[in-house]
């Protein structure tokens, strides 16, 4: 405790030095969200957090997150420093849509307008025309939709295969999917909300189809923080990353938040409501990131490379309903 306590000071002093802001996403530990909050820097998902990091003062950006989203605040301010705990944190959906081979699928298929959701690399974005992330992605895909555009979605089925179903839009399917969510289990949940009548069922659409149809909300981290304080229900069962509690509990202490299961009959599973890419934010990371930066923690992304990707990812900023 003691030492955590020297962590933070250390931080603190380092952020006002460096003339830094620390960017935090909803999944990481509770004490980065809480220490983001402190010293003024954002809590938030990947596009608050892109939005936050593009319009803030600060000359260096420390992303508490995994790589896209430092990524994502290099390509929008080329010339701010980026910093993260580590560069090792990464992304089963980027990791699994490497861009040799999503360049392939996108010459297959030069009629369609391509999409990617945020969750990609810096040249996996530069070859695509819209980045989405999934708090926005509804209303992107439905517009492209109403211009008569036909769309190759990348990387996440899930989520693809949701937005498909909502908006009837003609989508073609990248493979992907996140080992976080993907590991909610229908019939464990189902189980689970017999023991708890009373429970709203909160899904991230990440998560398979057949978990999402249980939900009483689908939707973004963002908008599933919003369910939880709208929603009548004092407990709510949640299939997301667990961080999210942080801010769920923060916002309505009352009520009570239960984990959705990850597989049946205690049986193990790889990620068990959490991202093992989030969990390598630490506190010490990010005090280490701040002191000595360099090759370990700088976020680099190729200026011509980023120039591209700049392009979908300002569309979407620049995306009104
Ligand atoms: O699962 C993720 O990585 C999410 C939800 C990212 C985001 O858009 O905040
Ligand atoms: Fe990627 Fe899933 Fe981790 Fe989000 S939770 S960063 S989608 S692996």
């Amino acid at each position: 405790e003691r030492e955590k306590a020297d962590t933070i000071a250390r931080i603190k002093k380092l952020l006002k030095e460096k003339n830094a802001v620390l960017v935090a996403h909803y999944y990481t530990d509770p004490e980065i969200q809480a220490l983001a909050e402190e010293t003024g820097g954002c809590v938030s998902d990947s596009l608050e957090m892109a939005r936050f990091g593009a319009n803030h003062a600060a000359e260096t950006l420390i992303v508490a997150g995994v790589k896209f989203m430092g990524e994502t605040a290099k390509i929008l301010t080329p010339h701010k420093t980026v910093l993260m705990p580590t560069l090792e944190a990464t992304c089963s959906l980027d990791i699994g849509c490497p861009i040799e081979e999503f360049s392939a699928f996108c010459d297959a298929h030069p009629d369609r307008t391509v999409v990617v959701y945020a969750n990609t690399s810096a040249a996996v974005k530069a070859r695509a025309d819209w980045v989405v992330t999934s708090s926005i992605a509804l209303d992107i895909v439905d517009h492209l939709d109403a211009e008569g555009e036909k769309i190759l979605w990348a990387p996440d089925q899930h989520l693809g295969n949701y937005i498909q179903k909502q908006t009837g839009a003609d989508m073609l399917m990248w493979q992907g999917a996140c080992v976080v969510h993907d590991e909610f289990k229908t019939k464990a949940l189902e189980d689970l909300k017999k023991v708890y009548p009373e429970a709203a069922i909160l899904v991230h659409p990440e998560s398979p189809a057949a978990v999402v149809e249980l939900a009483d909300a689908v939707g973004s981290t963002s908008q599933l923080i919003k369910a939880s304080q709208e929603l009548p229900n004092d407990t709510f069962i949640v299939a997301t990353d667990r961080g999210i509690f942080y801010k769920m509990q923060q916002l309505s202490p009352h009520k009570h938040f239960i984990e959705a299961p990850t597989a049946g009959n205690g049986a193990t599973c790889r990620s068990c409501a959490h991202c093992p890419w989030m969990a390598m934010n630490g506190l010490v990371a990010i005090a280490d990131a701040l002191e000595h930066g360099g090759k370990a923690h700088e976020i680099h992304v190729d200026p011509a490379l980023g120039e591209r990707a700049m392009q979908p990812l300002t569309r979407m900023l620049n995306f009104k309903k």
